[in-house]
């Protein structure tokens, strides 16, 4: 993984999600959106690490993982804003965002329900027999449900390739994780038996190296791992009209993983000067802007194409 493309990648999901967070205060995106702001290395470092050809599941705080998986941008951006033209034909939205072509086999709003997703996934990795490990992202609250101890004990006991990568930013919801959870992610991973390492979830280099180890492990010992990334998110949990960070987190915390931002952290191991830096954010920032205004052209999905792609039982359509 080369740093400089680490650190453009990171900066494409930071103004991505706060070109998303302006557009969720002006109330133009149904749904709620949850940012990834703060954890970019975590996505980043872990995605550079996989093969091109590993399967991705993710979780309702999708956009960062869609990013650093290689999906466009022009087609997370539609769904987001539910347009023509995005990944799910903009009838997904945000928390459901899916891209086959780059292994990216989607998200979804039910805290830990994407773990059994990814577990059948690595098992017919496993069975086709091409040494793929197979990537499912999760918050340090899902680990807190019993269908993650479940999929975490079945996936060990078959011998499933599944990296299980947990981002702990400390917090589920409004809620300290603990106040709810009285071990923390390794501990209550290693009472399961299984390998696990803990990171710097804001040093893109560590967590790419620690993803490489354990993504190599997946391959050879067809065994699962987990990766537990310590990171923060810099924004609100979710856009519900609920409080913003500032109201209920403490002011000091918020000010200790401020200074330790991973863009920041990766610009300095680049040595990066404040005009290098300007340069590099001026670029990405139209990139951006040019996505959203193609998205805002785009108009709405066609109304002929609301029953397509869509569920369907013997009974017809529901
Ligand atoms: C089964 C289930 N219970 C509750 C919720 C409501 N909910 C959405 S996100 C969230 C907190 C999850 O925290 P964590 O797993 O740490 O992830 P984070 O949002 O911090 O990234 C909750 C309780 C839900 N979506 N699904």
């Amino acid at each position: 993984m080369q740093l400089s493309t680490a650190y453009r990648t990171m900066l494409r999901i930071r103004l991505l999600e706060e070109k998303i967070i302006d557009c969720a205060d002006r109330n133009e995106i149904v749904g709620f959106i949850h940012p990834y702001t703060g954890q970019e290395a975590v996505a980043v470092g872990v995605l550079a690490a996989r093969w091109p050809d590993e399967w991705v599941v993710s979780f309702y705080r999708c956009h960062g993982h869609a990013v650093a998986a290689g999906v466009p941008l022009d087609g997370i951006v539609r769904e987001v804003l539910g347009r023509a033209g995005g990944l799910c034909g903009g009838k997904g939205g945000s928390m459901h965002l899916a891209d086959r072509d780059r292994y990216f086999l989607g998200a979804s709003s039910i805290v830990g329900s994407q773990l059994p997703v990814a577990a059948g996934v690595a098992m017919a990795e496993r069975n086709a027999d091409a040494g793929r490990a197979t990537v499912v992202f999760c918050g340090d609250g899902a680990l807190g449900t019993g269908v993650s101890f479940e999929t975490l004990t079945i996936a060990a006991t078959l011998g499933l390739p599944l990296l299980l990568v947990c981002e702990d930013n400390g917090w589920q919801d409004h809620t300290r994780s603990d106040l709810v959870r009285h071990r923390t992610p390794a501990e209550l991973v290693a009472g399961l038996g299984i390998g696990h390492r803990t990171v710097d979830g804001n040093d893109v280099e560590a967590v790419h190296r620690a993803a490489g180890e354990l993504l190599a492990r997946c391959r050879r010992d067809r065994r699962p791992q987990v990766l537990v990334a310590a990171t923060y998110l810099r924004h609100y949990h979710a856009q519900v009209g609920g409080a913003r960070p500032a109201e209920y987190r403490p002011a000091a915390e918020v000010a200790h993983w401020a200074a330790r931002d991973p863009i920041d952290l990766a610009a300095a191991r680049l040595d990066l000067s404040t005009d290098q830096r300007n340069q590099e954010h001026a670029d990405v920032a139209r990139e951006i802007d040019e996505v959203f205004a193609a998205a805002a052209a785009a108009g709405a999905p066609d109304p002929a194409t609301a029953t397509t792609n869509v569920t369907v039982t013997p009974g017809g359509l529901r």
